[in-house]
Protein backbone atom coordinates (compact mmCIF):
# COMPACT_ATOMS: atom_id res chain seq x y z
CA UNK A 1 0.00 0.00 0.00
CA UNK A 2 1.22 3.68 -0.37
CA UNK A 3 -0.65 6.46 -1.58
CA UNK A 4 -1.64 9.61 -0.18
CA UNK A 5 -4.88 9.63 1.64
CA UNK A 6 -7.58 12.09 2.59
CA UNK A 7 -6.65 15.35 1.61
CA UNK A 8 -8.64 18.14 2.46
CA UNK A 9 -10.87 20.25 -0.12
CA UNK A 10 -10.10 23.82 0.43
CA UNK A 11 -6.58 23.80 -0.81
CA UNK A 12 -5.56 26.75 -2.74
CA UNK A 13 -4.30 24.44 -5.77
CA UNK A 14 -6.83 21.74 -5.36
CA UNK A 15 -3.98 19.88 -5.05
CA UNK A 16 -6.32 16.39 -6.10
CA UNK A 17 -4.56 12.66 -6.70
CA UNK A 18 -5.79 9.33 -7.53
CA UNK A 19 -7.14 7.80 -4.61
CA UNK A 20 -5.10 4.45 -3.90
CA UNK A 21 -6.66 3.18 -0.47
CA UNK A 22 -8.76 4.64 2.02
CA UNK A 23 -9.30 3.67 6.05
CA UNK A 24 -12.53 3.49 4.68
CA UNK A 25 -13.74 1.01 2.11
CA UNK A 26 -17.53 1.62 1.63
CA UNK A 27 -16.55 5.53 1.37
CA UNK A 28 -17.97 6.57 -2.12
CA UNK A 29 -14.59 7.48 -3.94
CA UNK A 30 -15.82 8.45 -7.03
CA UNK A 31 -15.94 12.38 -7.07
CA UNK A 32 -12.84 12.59 -5.53
CA UNK A 33 -11.39 9.57 -7.76
CA UNK A 34 -12.18 11.91 -10.50
CA UNK A 35 -9.95 14.62 -9.62
CA UNK A 36 -7.21 13.60 -11.49
CA UNK A 37 -5.15 17.27 -11.64
CA UNK A 38 -2.12 16.81 -9.91
CA UNK A 39 -0.45 19.67 -8.69
CA UNK A 40 3.33 18.18 -9.06
CA UNK A 41 6.16 20.69 -7.48
CA UNK A 42 7.70 20.88 -11.20
CA UNK A 43 4.26 22.41 -12.23
CA UNK A 44 3.63 24.59 -8.59
CA UNK A 45 7.18 26.24 -9.39
CA UNK A 46 6.38 26.56 -12.78
CA UNK A 47 2.69 28.20 -11.89
CA UNK A 48 4.90 30.53 -9.19
CA UNK A 49 7.23 31.14 -12.22
CA UNK A 50 4.92 31.98 -14.67
CA UNK A 51 4.26 35.08 -12.07
CA UNK A 52 7.76 36.64 -13.21
CA UNK A 53 7.69 36.87 -16.96
CA UNK A 54 11.24 37.78 -17.02
CA UNK A 55 11.93 34.78 -15.52
CA UNK A 56 14.02 31.89 -17.87
CA UNK A 57 13.52 28.71 -15.45
CA UNK A 58 17.06 28.41 -14.17
CA UNK A 59 15.30 27.83 -10.89
CA UNK A 60 12.65 25.35 -11.70
CA UNK A 61 15.83 23.35 -13.04
CA UNK A 62 17.73 23.65 -10.29
CA UNK A 63 14.79 22.40 -8.01
CA UNK A 64 14.12 19.67 -10.45
CA UNK A 65 18.07 18.58 -10.19
CA UNK A 66 17.37 18.91 -5.73
CA UNK A 67 14.29 16.90 -6.19
CA UNK A 68 15.79 13.99 -8.60
CA UNK A 69 18.53 13.75 -5.52
CA UNK A 70 16.01 13.71 -2.95
CA UNK A 71 14.14 11.01 -4.85
CA UNK A 72 17.69 8.85 -5.15
CA UNK A 73 18.39 9.20 -1.36
CA UNK A 74 15.20 8.46 -0.61
CA UNK A 75 15.25 4.90 -2.60
CA UNK A 76 18.30 4.46 -1.10
CA UNK A 77 17.51 4.99 2.31
CA UNK A 78 14.47 2.99 2.04
CA UNK A 79 16.53 0.12 0.50
CA UNK A 80 19.66 0.75 3.12
CA UNK A 81 18.82 -2.81 5.03
CA UNK A 82 18.40 -4.63 1.69
CA UNK A 83 21.29 -3.73 0.48
CA UNK A 84 23.64 -3.27 3.20
CA UNK A 85 24.26 -0.13 3.16
CA UNK A 86 24.23 0.93 6.27
CA UNK A 87 27.46 0.18 7.89
CA UNK A 88 30.47 2.81 8.24
CA UNK A 89 32.26 4.01 5.53
CA UNK A 90 35.48 4.20 7.10
CA UNK A 91 35.72 7.91 6.56
CA UNK A 92 35.45 10.82 9.22
CA UNK A 93 33.58 13.95 7.98
CA UNK A 94 35.25 17.98 8.89
CA UNK A 95 33.30 17.42 12.32
CA UNK A 96 35.44 13.99 13.13
CA UNK A 97 32.24 12.28 13.16
CA UNK A 98 32.32 8.93 11.41
CA UNK A 99 30.26 8.88 8.19
CA UNK A 100 27.94 6.41 7.29
CA UNK A 101 27.73 5.23 3.89
CA UNK A 102 24.84 6.23 3.04
CA UNK A 103 26.00 9.95 4.05
CA UNK A 104 28.80 9.22 1.69
CA UNK A 105 26.42 8.57 -0.89
CA UNK A 106 24.12 11.15 -0.63
CA UNK A 107 26.45 13.87 -0.55
CA UNK A 108 27.53 12.52 -4.10
CA UNK A 109 24.27 12.15 -5.47
CA UNK A 110 23.41 15.94 -4.63
CA UNK A 111 26.97 17.13 -5.74
CA UNK A 112 26.72 15.13 -8.85
CA UNK A 113 23.11 16.81 -9.17
CA UNK A 114 23.97 20.20 -8.52
CA UNK A 115 26.66 20.46 -10.69
CA UNK A 116 24.88 18.40 -13.67
CA UNK A 117 21.68 21.26 -13.35
CA UNK A 118 24.41 23.57 -15.15
CA UNK A 119 22.62 26.58 -12.76
CA UNK A 120 24.88 26.32 -10.01
CA UNK A 121 28.27 28.45 -8.79
CA UNK A 122 29.56 27.10 -5.06
CA UNK A 123 28.06 24.31 -3.08
CA UNK A 124 28.57 24.20 0.66
CA UNK A 125 27.70 20.36 2.14
CA UNK A 126 28.29 19.76 5.56
CA UNK A 127 30.50 16.03 4.40
CA UNK A 128 32.91 18.48 2.66
CA UNK A 129 35.35 20.56 4.32
CA UNK A 130 36.03 22.86 1.62
CA UNK A 131 33.01 24.55 -0.74
CA UNK A 132 33.41 23.39 -4.44
CA UNK A 133 33.55 25.76 -6.75
CA UNK A 134 31.92 24.49 -10.29
CA UNK A 135 33.92 24.85 -13.21
CA UNK A 136 33.01 27.83 -15.15
CA UNK A 137 31.36 25.64 -18.40
CA UNK A 138 28.70 24.10 -15.94
CA UNK A 139 28.05 27.38 -13.97
CA UNK A 140 25.03 29.09 -13.03
CA UNK A 141 23.83 31.75 -10.87
CA UNK A 142 23.05 29.91 -7.84
CA UNK A 143 24.71 28.68 -4.47
CA UNK A 144 23.36 25.58 -2.68
CA UNK A 145 24.57 24.77 1.02
CA UNK A 146 23.17 21.80 1.98
CA UNK A 147 23.28 18.88 4.57
CA UNK A 148 22.86 15.60 2.55
CA UNK A 149 21.78 13.53 5.31
CA UNK A 150 20.91 15.04 7.98
CA UNK A 151 20.35 12.91 11.58
CA UNK A 152 22.46 10.15 10.06
CA UNK A 153 22.62 8.58 13.78
CA UNK A 154 19.26 7.65 13.06
CA UNK A 155 19.98 5.48 9.98
CA UNK A 156 20.74 1.93 11.74
CA UNK A 157 16.70 2.11 13.66
CA UNK A 158 14.78 3.12 10.44
CA UNK A 159 14.04 6.92 12.75
CA UNK A 160 13.28 9.67 9.73
CA UNK A 161 15.74 11.67 8.56
CA UNK A 162 16.40 14.10 5.89
CA UNK A 163 18.25 16.40 3.69
CA UNK A 164 17.94 20.29 4.43
CA UNK A 165 19.12 23.03 1.32
CA UNK A 166 19.32 25.90 1.40
CA UNK A 167 19.71 28.44 -1.71
CA UNK A 168 21.31 32.04 -2.76
CA UNK A 169 21.46 33.94 -5.66
CA UNK A 170 25.20 35.74 -6.58
CA UNK A 171 25.56 38.27 -9.37
CA UNK A 172 26.08 37.55 -12.23
CA UNK A 173 29.34 38.18 -14.59
CA UNK A 174 31.16 38.08 -11.43
CA UNK A 175 33.85 35.36 -10.30
CA UNK A 176 31.85 33.70 -7.63
CA UNK A 177 33.54 33.89 -4.22
CA UNK A 178 33.37 32.40 -0.56
CA UNK A 179 31.48 35.37 0.80
CA UNK A 180 28.66 34.56 -1.65
CA UNK A 181 27.47 32.04 0.80
CA UNK A 182 29.17 33.95 3.72
CA UNK A 183 25.96 35.93 3.98
CA UNK A 184 23.11 36.08 6.49
CA UNK A 185 20.22 33.66 6.19
CA UNK A 186 17.63 36.15 5.38
CA UNK A 187 19.73 36.53 1.80
CA UNK A 188 18.56 32.95 1.31
CA UNK A 189 15.97 33.27 -1.95
CA UNK A 190 14.48 29.65 -0.92
CA UNK A 191 14.69 27.00 1.35
CA UNK A 192 13.81 23.35 2.11
CA UNK A 193 13.97 19.96 3.42
CA UNK A 194 13.09 16.77 2.35
CA UNK A 195 12.34 13.66 4.75
CA UNK A 196 12.76 10.21 4.38
CA UNK A 197 10.10 9.07 7.03
CA UNK A 198 6.96 6.80 6.83
CA UNK A 199 6.51 8.82 3.98
CA UNK A 200 8.67 11.08 1.88
CA UNK A 201 7.97 14.53 2.56
CA UNK A 202 9.46 17.84 0.72
CA UNK A 203 8.81 20.89 2.33
CA UNK A 204 9.62 23.67 0.37
CA UNK A 205 9.90 27.93 1.14
CA UNK A 206 10.93 30.23 -2.43
CA UNK A 207 9.76 33.43 0.20
CA UNK A 208 6.37 33.56 -0.55
CA UNK A 209 4.71 30.48 2.32
CA UNK A 210 5.65 27.48 3.19
CA UNK A 211 4.52 24.46 0.71
CA UNK A 212 4.94 20.49 1.65
CA UNK A 213 4.99 18.13 -1.23
CA UNK A 214 4.22 14.15 -0.17
CA UNK A 215 6.39 11.51 -2.98
CA UNK A 216 3.42 9.13 -4.14
CA UNK A 217 5.48 6.26 -5.34
CA UNK A 218 3.47 4.82 -7.97
CA UNK A 219 3.97 8.35 -10.08
CA UNK A 220 7.51 8.86 -8.88
CA UNK A 221 6.06 12.88 -8.50
CA UNK A 222 6.02 14.99 -4.96
CA UNK A 223 2.49 16.15 -4.93
CA UNK A 224 1.43 19.24 -3.30
CA UNK A 225 -0.11 17.71 -0.13
CA UNK A 226 0.32 20.24 2.69
CA UNK A 227 -0.42 23.42 0.83
CA UNK A 228 0.63 27.23 2.37
CA UNK A 229 1.50 25.82 5.89
CA UNK A 230 1.05 27.66 8.83
CA UNK A 231 2.54 27.07 12.47
CA UNK A 232 0.03 27.49 15.14
CA UNK A 233 1.22 30.86 16.71
CA UNK A 234 1.38 28.76 20.17
CA UNK A 235 2.28 24.88 20.96
CA UNK A 236 1.89 22.72 23.15
CA UNK A 237 5.46 20.46 22.39
CA UNK A 238 8.69 21.33 23.76
CA UNK A 239 11.73 19.32 21.75
CA UNK A 240 14.81 19.56 23.47
CA UNK A 241 17.70 16.89 24.40
CA UNK A 242 17.18 17.30 27.75
CA UNK A 243 20.28 14.94 28.43
CA UNK A 244 22.52 18.00 28.26
CA UNK A 245 20.33 20.21 31.08
CA UNK A 246 23.06 20.11 33.59
CA UNK A 247 25.28 22.14 31.42
CA UNK A 248 22.27 24.29 29.84
CA UNK A 249 22.57 28.67 30.59
CA UNK A 250 19.84 30.14 32.58
CA UNK A 251 17.50 31.41 29.93
CA UNK A 252 17.39 27.45 28.32
CA UNK A 253 17.17 25.99 32.16
CA UNK A 254 14.34 28.64 33.00
CA UNK A 255 12.49 28.36 29.76
CA UNK A 256 12.29 23.91 30.35
CA UNK A 257 11.34 23.89 34.10
CA UNK A 258 8.57 26.61 32.62
CA UNK A 259 7.32 24.12 29.94
CA UNK A 260 6.98 21.62 32.31
CA UNK A 261 5.79 23.06 35.63
CA UNK A 262 4.07 26.30 33.93
CA UNK A 263 2.76 28.93 36.75
CA UNK A 264 0.09 30.59 34.98
CA UNK A 265 -2.23 27.85 35.75
CA UNK A 266 -1.34 26.65 31.91
CA UNK A 267 -1.63 22.64 31.34
CA UNK A 268 2.54 21.60 31.21
CA UNK A 269 4.06 20.85 27.79
CA UNK A 270 4.70 17.66 26.09
CA UNK A 271 8.59 16.70 25.22
CA UNK A 272 8.95 14.70 21.84
CA UNK A 273 12.40 14.74 20.92
CA UNK A 274 13.34 12.37 17.93
CA UNK A 275 17.05 13.68 17.50
CA UNK A 276 16.78 14.36 13.76
CA UNK A 277 16.22 17.83 13.33
CA UNK A 278 14.12 17.35 9.83
CA UNK A 279 11.77 15.18 12.01
CA UNK A 280 11.24 17.20 14.84
CA UNK A 281 11.11 20.38 12.88
CA UNK A 282 8.71 19.03 10.62
CA UNK A 283 6.39 17.97 13.47
CA UNK A 284 7.21 21.61 15.10
CA UNK A 285 6.14 23.36 11.94
CA UNK A 286 2.98 20.67 11.48
CA UNK A 287 1.70 21.25 15.21
CA UNK A 288 3.39 23.88 16.75
CA UNK A 289 5.47 24.41 19.68
CA UNK A 290 9.54 24.80 20.13
CA UNK A 291 12.33 23.11 18.89
CA UNK A 292 15.74 24.03 21.01
CA UNK A 293 19.39 22.86 20.59
CA UNK A 294 20.63 25.30 22.85
CA UNK A 295 24.60 26.51 23.72
CA UNK A 296 25.85 24.58 26.54
CA UNK A 297 28.73 24.77 28.53
CA UNK A 298 30.40 21.99 26.42
CA UNK A 299 29.16 23.54 23.17
CA UNK A 300 29.16 26.85 23.85
CA UNK A 301 28.11 27.44 19.88
CA UNK A 302 25.37 24.77 20.19
CA UNK A 303 25.47 22.06 17.87
CA UNK A 304 23.75 22.69 14.68
CA UNK A 305 25.18 24.56 11.50
CA UNK A 306 24.50 27.61 10.56
CA UNK A 307 24.62 27.46 6.92
CA UNK A 308 22.87 23.96 5.84
CA UNK A 309 21.14 23.59 9.09
CA UNK A 310 19.89 26.61 11.21
CA UNK A 311 19.37 29.19 8.15
CA UNK A 312 17.39 26.63 6.29
CA UNK A 313 15.12 25.82 9.18
CA UNK A 314 14.71 29.20 10.41
CA UNK A 315 13.78 30.66 6.76
CA UNK A 316 11.14 27.98 6.61
CA UNK A 317 10.10 28.95 10.27
CA UNK A 318 9.62 32.46 9.79
CA UNK A 319 8.00 32.25 6.50
CA UNK A 320 5.29 29.72 8.15
CA UNK A 321 4.41 32.25 10.99
CA UNK A 322 7.00 31.31 13.31
CA UNK A 323 9.92 32.80 14.90
CA UNK A 324 13.67 31.25 15.33
CA UNK A 325 16.10 33.25 17.47
CA UNK A 326 19.90 32.27 18.65
CA UNK A 327 19.71 33.47 22.14
CA UNK A 328 21.32 36.35 21.10
CA UNK A 329 19.44 37.54 17.78
CA UNK A 330 17.24 36.66 15.29
CA UNK A 331 19.04 33.53 13.56
CA UNK A 332 18.20 35.12 9.74
CA UNK A 333 20.17 37.89 10.84
CA UNK A 334 23.32 35.91 11.83
CA UNK A 335 26.06 36.78 9.52
CA UNK A 336 28.41 33.43 9.43
CA UNK A 337 32.55 33.67 8.93
CA UNK A 338 33.17 30.34 8.67
CA UNK A 339 31.36 27.28 6.26
CA UNK A 340 30.69 25.04 9.13
CA UNK A 341 30.09 27.66 11.84
CA UNK A 342 27.63 25.96 14.51
CA UNK A 343 24.92 28.41 16.30
CA UNK A 344 22.45 27.71 19.45
CA UNK A 345 18.51 27.58 17.95
CA UNK A 346 14.92 28.13 19.04
CA UNK A 347 12.29 28.00 16.69
CA UNK A 348 9.04 27.48 16.51
CA UNK A 349 5.53 28.91 17.29
CA UNK A 350 5.51 32.35 17.68
CA UNK A 351 4.74 32.89 21.15
CA UNK A 352 6.75 30.01 22.21
CA UNK A 353 9.98 31.73 20.88
CA UNK A 354 8.35 35.08 22.57
CA UNK A 355 8.76 33.68 26.16
CA UNK A 356 12.56 32.42 25.35
CA UNK A 357 13.27 35.94 24.19
CA UNK A 358 11.94 37.34 27.26
CA UNK A 359 13.87 34.92 29.19
CA UNK A 360 17.27 35.99 27.61
CA UNK A 361 15.95 39.68 27.51
CA UNK A 362 15.50 39.59 31.20
CA UNK A 363 19.48 37.98 31.45
CA UNK A 364 20.81 40.69 29.67
CA UNK A 365 19.49 43.69 32.36
P1 LIG B 1 24.28 15.36 12.10
O1 LIG B 1 24.28 16.49 11.13
O2 LIG B 1 25.64 14.89 12.42
O3 LIG B 1 23.35 14.27 11.71
O4 LIG B 1 23.78 15.98 13.50
C1 LIG B 1 22.68 16.80 13.53
C2 LIG B 1 21.60 16.12 14.32
C3 LIG B 1 20.27 16.80 14.14
O5 LIG B 1 19.52 16.12 13.19
C4 LIG B 1 19.64 16.69 15.49
O6 LIG B 1 18.75 17.75 15.75
C5 LIG B 1 20.82 16.72 16.42
O7 LIG B 1 21.91 16.25 15.67
C6 LIG B 1 20.63 15.84 17.61
O8 LIG B 1 21.74 15.97 18.43
P2 LIG B 1 21.80 15.25 19.86
O9 LIG B 1 22.01 13.81 19.58
O10 LIG B 1 23.00 15.89 20.50
O11 LIG B 1 20.55 15.53 20.59
MG1 LIG C 1 23.43 17.57 9.94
Amino acid sequence: MCGLLHLTKDLKFEPWILIIESENQNMDHTADAQRTDLMTITRFVLTQQSNHPESRGDFSILLSHIVLGCKFVCSAVSKAGLAKLIGLAGETNVQGEEQKKLDVLSNDVFIKALVSSGRTCILVSEEDEEATFVEPSKRGKYCVVFDPLDGSSNIDCGVSIGTIFGIYLVEEDQEPTIEDVLQPGKHMLAAGYCMYGSSCTLVLSTGTGVNGFTLDPSLGEFILTHPDIKIPKKGKIYSVNEGNAKNWDGPTTKYVEKCKFPKDGSSPKSLRYIGSMVADVHRTLLYGGIFLYPADKKSPNGKLRVLYEVFPMSFLMEQAGGQAFTGKQRALDLVPKKLHERSPIFLGSYDDVEEIKALYASEEK
